[in-house]
């Protein structure tokens, strides 16, 4: 198998992703042809379920995105069931000390790196045969950094072996640093944050990637030298173009809207 995103990442080119939230085929098929370079499958917050993935990695397989799956949890059995249904990466939320990133780490990688069990029931298929050979360079591990613990910890989070990147979880790390999440962006500690998470991924050779909560944060990011952003979600796309619309054609009487902080 090859991780585009990856080898990206290792050739040092940025690259752009977006959020699939909504357990529809159709529109994460329709979001892949866009051209994103990885997509993300939201299980942790989106209304999927495990049965929505196995259709929609498919759909995904049509085009050259690579699917990335945020597992609800850091459980390696979440892992490794997304991995085998042909995850290229995961996302794993709330990584708060090394000890945790360890666990990520080993559920991503097959025997002696790690501890995943063998049984790559779709992404044999998916991913080629020399699937075995491959994937412990091939799946990218990335781990969250989201609470003021794991930002206090973040320096040996990064250096645990098997991780690639860190995930910059703005909304949970500002509620969790006590800044409110309309503030966070002119926040100075918040700011501060984010460069933290950056040095320690660069100082320990792992890339550094933001879940992007509006197109400035995405540009001000990669501008810093974060290696990758997602750019918005399927929801969230399709609710901002809806309001666009909505308000062009009934100027004076704006649609309802709610603060979605990137979702
Ligand atoms: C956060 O902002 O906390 C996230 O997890 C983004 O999805
Ligand atoms: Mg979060």
């Amino acid at each position: 198998m090859k991780n585009l995103t990856l080898q990206s990442w290792r050739n040092a080119r940025p690259s752009l992703g977006g959020w699939i939230s909504l357990n529809n085929v159709h529109s994460a098929e329709a979001m892949a042809n866009l051209g994103f370079d990885w997509l993300c499958i939201d299980l942790q917050h989106g209304l999927l379920d495990y049965s929505d993935l196995t259709r929609i990695l498919p759909a995904i397989a049509t085009t050259d995105t690579t699917p990335i799956v945020r597992v609800a949890w850091n459980r390696p059995e979440q892992i490794m069931k997304a991995l085998d249904a042909g995850a290229q990466g995961v996302i794993v939320p709330m990584v708060n000390s090394a000890e945790d990133a360890r666990s990520a780490a080993a559920a991503c990688r097959y025997p002696p790196a790690g501890e995943r069990s063998f049984g790559p029931i779709r992404a044999a298929l998916s991913e080629g045969a020399d699937y075995l050979a491959s994937a412990n360079t091939e799946i990218a591990c990335i781990v969250m950094i989201e609470t003021h613990d794991a930002l206090e910890r973040v320096e040996d989070i990064a250096r645990v072996e098997g991780v690639d990147a860190l995930f910059v979880g703005p909304a949970d790390l500002a509620l969790s640093l006590g800044i409110s999440l309309s503030d966070a962006p002119n926040e100075p500690r918040f700011q501060a944050a984010l460069g933290k998470v950056l040095s320690a991924a660069r100082k320990n050779d792992r890339f550094a990637g933001i879940f992007g909560y509006s197109l400035e944060s995405v540009r001000s990011a990669l501008a810093a030298g974060f290696t990758f952003a997602s750019i918005g979600t399927d929801i969230g796309f399709m609710t901002s173009a809806a309001a666009n619309a909505l308000s062009e054609l009934r100027p004076g009487r704006p649609p309802e809207s709610r603060e979605r902080h990137g979702y």
